[in-house]
């Protein structure tokens, strides 16, 4: 028998999201159902419902940085039972498939192409709406009260653990300092550029400070970010409007030749040319860790890699979620990731929308929406 949900919906792209009572189908064989107790506000759920994402599927419930409570398990499901608490992830770990066994890669591929299209493994959703289907997103929909997930898409965490903080390392915090410390391994003494002082910047500075890197430039447009990246642990502040050249000159030039590594945490390929192109000759590495629109690409000179600049991506931080997420919530409790720089606000669902506003306005790190 289904459940009633209380859900954000997205009813079309750019659309405010409608908060209704949805039905939630009990999970099925291998899918667990999940009671989202709190969740945060990524800039990927802001991307995705202004339509460029090229895997937009509307209607859908949104949200992927969750925390919640096992409410039920389906069929066969035997590491997670009632009570659990769990985040969920966008990023399976099925340890079975070849990405999982490669040991090279955290992007395990088991559901990753029915949950591109907004379904669970089976091919179906388990929300509707007065009868119509909603679609999932990122396998996650956190922005519902109730909402089912694959079990392999599901990190247990200890119960001592405060939802409505850790739900944050279900995306932000967990990508930035796993971009810094897996993907590109930032070594001692290291410097280091960071473009973008959201969620995802921002915690790449925790990443860098804890990789003991020597100098940490932040980089933002916004200078009201300025303030909390020094307070993480960054030494240097450039704000690319305060100058009338292209921001990697500026930075090649701070540091004697550009920087060991940059992460770019905004989306923009303009911005991920300059990120690479701070980098120093022979050896600077870049990460790309934003999200570009559907349709849109990167360029720069080969010269800039013939000349020894390498270019990388990195998606959740490089994190394989069941294994390694557990450690990050228990960095957490120890106070060794400090999520409380990052809860500017928080606030119920009916008011989810202020949240994606305080996002475009510069004015917020993460919102939690507490259930
Ligand atoms: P956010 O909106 O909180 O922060 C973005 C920051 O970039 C803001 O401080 C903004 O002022 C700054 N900015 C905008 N334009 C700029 C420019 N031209 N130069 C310098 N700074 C600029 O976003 P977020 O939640 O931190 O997410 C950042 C990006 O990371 C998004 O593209 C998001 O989709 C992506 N993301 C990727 C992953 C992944 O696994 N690869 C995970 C989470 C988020
Ligand atoms: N659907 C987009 C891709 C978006 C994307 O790159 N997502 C990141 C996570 S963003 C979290 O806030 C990611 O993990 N990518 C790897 C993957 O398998 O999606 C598009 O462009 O189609
Ligand atoms: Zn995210």
């Amino acid at each position: 028998m289904s459940i009633k949900s209380r859900a954000a919906v997205a009813f079309g792209p750019n659309q405010p999201l409608q908060v209704v009572e949805v039905d939630v189908e009990p999970p099925k064989k291998g899918e667990v159902l999940v009671r989202i107790i709190a969740t945060g506000v990524c800039h990927t759920d802001a991307y995705t419902l202004s339509g460029q994402d090229s895997e937009g599927v509307f209607p859908c419930i949104l949200g992927h940085e969750g925390g919640g409570i096992v409410e039920a398990v389906g069929e066969g499901v035997t590491s997670l039972a009632v009570g659990d608490h769990v985040i969920p992830l966008y990023t399976a770990e099925c340890r079975e498939c070849k990405f999982c066994k490669s040991g090279k890669t955290n992007l395990c591929q088991a559901v990753r192409a029915t949950q591109g299209k907004g379904l669970m493994p089976d091919g179906t959703t388990r929300f509707s709406y007065q009868g119509q289907p909603i679609y999932h997103y990122m396998g996650c929909s956190t922005f519902s009260e109730y909402t089912v997930l694959p079990e392999i898409s599901l990190a247990k965490i200890p119960q001592d653990a405060p939802l409505e903080k850790v739900c944050l390392l279900g995306c932000g915090v967990t990508t930035g300092i796993g971009a810094v410390l897996n993907t590109a391994k930032v070594t001692e003494g290291a410097t280091v550029a960071i473009f973008g002082l959201g969620g995802i910047g921002l915690a790449a500075i925790i990443g860098a400070k804890m990789a003991k890197a020597s100098r940490i430039i932040a980089i933002d447009i916004n200078p009201a970010k300025f303030e909390v990246a020094k307070e993480l642990g960054a030494t240097d502040f450039i704000n690319p409007k305060d100058y009338d050249k292209p921001i990697q000159e500026v930075i090649v030039e701070l540091t004697d030749g550009g920087v060991d590594y940059s992460f770019e945490c905004v989306g923009n390929v303009q911005l991920m040319r300059a990120a690479l192109e701070c980098c120093h000759k022979g050896w600077g590495e870049s990460t790309i860790i934003g999200v570009a629109g559907a349709g849109q690409e990167i360029s720069t000179r080969p010269f800039q890699l013939v000349t020894g600049r390498v270019w990388r991506g990195s998606a959740f931080g490089g994190v394989r979620g069941r294994t390694e997420l557990p450690s990050y919530v228990e960095k957490a409790q120890k106070g060794e990731i400090p999520l409380d720089t990052f809860i500017t606000h928080t606030m119920g669902l009916e008011d989810i929308n202020k949240a994606f506003d305080l996002m475009h306005e510069g004015k917020s790190i993460r919102t939690v929406i507490h259930f």
